[in-house]
């Protein structure tokens, strides 16, 4: 057992972040038609991959790379706006890597694996002990330099992120059994029975799809990969599978290093994944006590700010009350003479007079116009919902136009909007 000098700000220090930010997020829909997951708005300011970028800074680390490649105008210019704050002079950087065939001209990213074999010159230039692969697409608070801490102590091959899940919605996810040392002796990448834990018939143990890794086992066992026609170059289909079997995997539980701040009282870890999961967590910020607190100052969740006058309630000439209650609403924000209740509106959102909006998730610049009444929606960025729209009364008549989700949740885009009038 190695011992560890100075705790693991030190190891955090000797360590760069890759994220991995190039996947589309297909069952997100029309949301990832414009822009990658990790990029889609969160939370009234933020983007996705703003928790797994301010996880990396708050944790300590400072040099990091971010790969992207399926639509990656949006992640790209929202990195170039908010995360510009790192300076070569203190020995932090930031690098957006976008599948530019720097490696061998004929391909782009073939996985995630290969995301990273494409980059081993400027991870080599970084001159740092261990990587920390990240997902982009997750939102949740942790110190990655726990995780650290605990594969330096197993002397690892690889530590795996893991997180107990409900058992039938494990599919999606690789799936692993351990044993009492934390080793990983199986894993299963997206099984479709996935195995329970043992004595807990209803979990199962999956991969958050982080893993840190020592900087040159990873080199090694990249290349050999990249030389193997075998292989699909993917994280949770063959390297991890191929350290189980021949070398040494350690789970690392998310609850030894989750942040817990202000009113959370449990971990909390979301795949904002589908329609109806990314309704519900941006939803459930608006609850009196949310499962998660993007308030506290503790664990800061860092973002592209656009700078906005308040939002501004108002009275309209009618004497009509402009209010919004258990609901965040954004800078920018207009709500005139229009009711709105549990909702969350990004920034620069206008209501209109005699519009009510109850659940409703609306992302930047939208514009809901008089008499609109619109619940367990989501709105697009930028939409302009006609005056007098009615939405999420009628599944069937909305089934037509938008996109209803199996649990009642409609998402509305102004491609939608446009194609009423024809
Ligand atoms: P998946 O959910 O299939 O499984 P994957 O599509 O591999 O995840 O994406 C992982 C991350 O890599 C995402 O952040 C995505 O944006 C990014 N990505 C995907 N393709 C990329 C590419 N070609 N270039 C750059 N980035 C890319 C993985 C693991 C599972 C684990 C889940 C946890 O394989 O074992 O359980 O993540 O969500
Ligand atoms: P409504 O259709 O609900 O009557 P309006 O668009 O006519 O809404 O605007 C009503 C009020 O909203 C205005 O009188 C003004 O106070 C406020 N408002 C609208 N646009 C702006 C703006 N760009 N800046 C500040 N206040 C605005």
């Amino acid at each position: 057992m190695k011992t560890i000098q100075g705790g693991t700000g030190t190891l955090t220090r000797q360590s760069m972040a890759f994220v991995l930010a190039g996947g589309r997020g297909s069952r997100l829909e029309e949301l990832t038609d414009r822009r990658a997951k990790p990029a889609v708005y969160f939370g009234g300011k933020s983007r996705i991959i703003d928790f797994a970028l301010s996880n990396a800074v708050n944790s300590g680390i400072r040099r990091i790379g971010v790969a992207t490649q399926y639509k990656a105008h949006s992640l790209i210019r929202h990195l170039q706006r908010g995360w510009n704050f790192f300076r070569a002079e203190r020995n932090e950087m930031l690098d957006i890597l976008p599948a530019s065939q720097r490696v061998d001209e004929g391909h782009w990213y073939l996985g995630t694996a290969d995301a990273v074999t494409q980059n081993i010159d400027i991870i080599e230039s970084y001159g740092v002990n261990y990587i920390v692969v990240l997902a982009g697409d997750h939102v949740y608070k942790m110190d990655y330099g726990v995780m650290l801490a605990q594969h330096v102590d197993s002397g690892a091959d690889v530590t795996v992120g893991c997180i107990e899940v409900p058992r039938m919605e494990a599919t999606g996810f690789g799936v692993m059994h351990v044993d009492e040392t934390a080793r990983i002796i199986e894993f299963f990448e997206k099984p479709a029975d996935p195995p329970a834990i043992p004595g807990n018939p209803d979990q199962a143990l999956a991969s958050m799809g982080i893993y840190v890794f020592d900087t040159g086992f990873l080199i090694n066992l990249l290349r050999k990969d990249a030389a193997d026609p075998a292989s699909d170059h993917d994280f949770g289909r063959n390297l991890i599978p191929h350290i189980v079997k021949n070398g040494k995997a350690i789970a690392h539980k998310f609850s030894d290093s989750c942040v817990i701040t202000g009113t959370e009282k449990h971990p909390y870890w979301r795949d904002v994944g589908t329609v109806d999961s990314f309704w519900r967590a941006n939803i459930d910020l608006t609850d009196f006590e949310p499962e998660l607190d993007i308030y506290s100052t503790d664990w800061p969740i860092w973002t592209y700010g656009e700078v906005t006058p308040p939002a501004k309630f108002i009275h309209d000439e009618a004497d009509r009350r402009g209010s919004a209650v258990s609901s965040m609403v954004s800078g920018g924000c207009i709500i005139s003479g229009s009711n709105v209740s549990e909702s969350l509106l990004f920034t620069g959102v206008h209501c209109h007079s005699f519009s009510q909006l109850e659940k409703v998730v609306a992302l930047p610049h939208c514009v809901i116009n008089r008499n609109a009444r619109l619940s367990n929606v989501v709105l697009d960025r930028g939409v302009i919902v006609p005056e007098g729209l009615v939405v999420g009364e009628d599944p069937e008549e909305d089934a037509r136009h938008f996109r209803v989700t199996a649990n009642g949740v409609t998402l509305v885009t102004q491609k939608m909007i446009d194609a009423l009038d024809s």
